[in-house]
């Protein structure tokens, strides 16, 4: 097993500091999602994960595990690739169904102490494969995915919803020109549900997310020696019906003024302002397949779980 770092902590910060100073400069102020997933943020993601609410994982789950055969099938891959792999059980669902097939199993992740943990426990479990973990950030650069060997690459979770239309395309195009002719891309993308059920599961009654949510102030406060105080602030989960995506957004209790001496800033918050932490994009199966479309995929399957939530395209280039 081996650990390729691609991305220094120093550099992290660098890009932590420069999304911070221009998201919280902005009207709306934002905050970038990867910044939700430090340590404990990730305890907080896994345990999102289990909340009754919380249907995309257990629904991506069910998803994989009856279709994992024919993902191997279809496109017989000697390396998995997974993008944003963080500690999950999914994994495993794959990598016994590619068993026959595979060499090589890549996970990448933006978190060294996560990647480092999940790589050591898979080597054991999964002595005759060669577990390369590779520390990036995705959304900077794939150019260090590891080539050599027919690939698949899984972006599971619904995590492509994280990006913007416009970097979405970006994501999905160069994804395109990374992989060469019958290399494969396996996504989960969570679908246009009723906001019934969309809304509690990005606001849960146990107030797992909220706690996800608030938490990414803390991450601020420690990284960038900022005094935000997270219990001036209550979690919302909106819909944005135009853009079809579900928005985090953290809302100012009162009127406080927060410094954020890393940058320098002196940031103001009016009573009931709202600062958006993450974008959570839903699709329709015709408007996702033609962005793989245009990005270079052919779709080769798709499967989508019995109530119409979550769906698995299989692609190829
Ligand atoms: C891990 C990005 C797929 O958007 O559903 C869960 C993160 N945010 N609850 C998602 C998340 C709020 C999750 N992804």
């Amino acid at each position: 097993m081996t650990i390729d770092v691609f991305i220094t902590p120093e550099e992290l910060d660098e890009t932590l500091r420069a999304d911070a100073r221009s998201g919280l400069t902005s009207t709306p102020k934002r905050l970038s999602p990867t910044w939700l997933y430090d340590e404990r943020g990730s305890e907080l993601f896994d345990q999102i994960t289990l909340l009754p609410e919380y249907y995309p994982t257990r629904t991506e789950f069910a998803l994989l595990q009856e279709h994992a055969a024919d993902i191997a099938e279809a496109a017989k891959p000697e390396m998995l690739v997974e993008l944003g792999s963080g500690s999950s059980a999914k994994t495993r669902v794959l990598l016994d169904a590619l068993k026959p097939y595979i060499h090589t199993y890549v996970p990448q992740d933006v978190s060294e102490p996560a990647l480092s943990a999940a790589v050591r426990r898979l080597s054991v479990d999964y002595p005759e494969l060669t577990v390369r973990g590779v520390v990036s950030d995705f959304t900077g650069s794939l150019e260090h995915l590891p080539a050599g060997g027919h690939r698949m690459v899984a972006f599971l979770g619904g995590t492509i919803g994280n990006f913007a239309p416009a970097e979405r395309v970006e994501f999905l195009s160069h994804l395109g020109t990374i992989l060469n002719t019958d290399e494969w891309l396996l996504l989960g993308a969570g679908l246009v549900v009723d906001l019934d059920v969309l809304i509690p599961a990005y606001d849960d009654a146990a107030g797992v997310t909220a706690e996800f949510d608030r938490n990414v102030l803390r991450v601020v406060n420690r990284r960038l020696d900022a005094d935000f105080d997270p219990d001036k602030f209550v979690h919302r989960a909106v819909w944005d019906a135009e853009n079809e995506w579900i928005e985090m957004r953290l809302e100012a209790t009162e009127a406080m003024t927060v410094h954020v001496r890393e940058l320098d800033l002196e940031l103001s918050f009016a009573a009931g302002e709202q600062m958006c932490t993450e974008i959570s994009a839903k699709f329709r199966l015709d408007g996702i397949g033609r962005e793989l479309d245009e990005a270079g995929f052919t779709v080769r399957r798709e499967w989508v779980d019995p109530d119409g939530r979550f769906a698995l395209f299989a692609a190829s280039r």
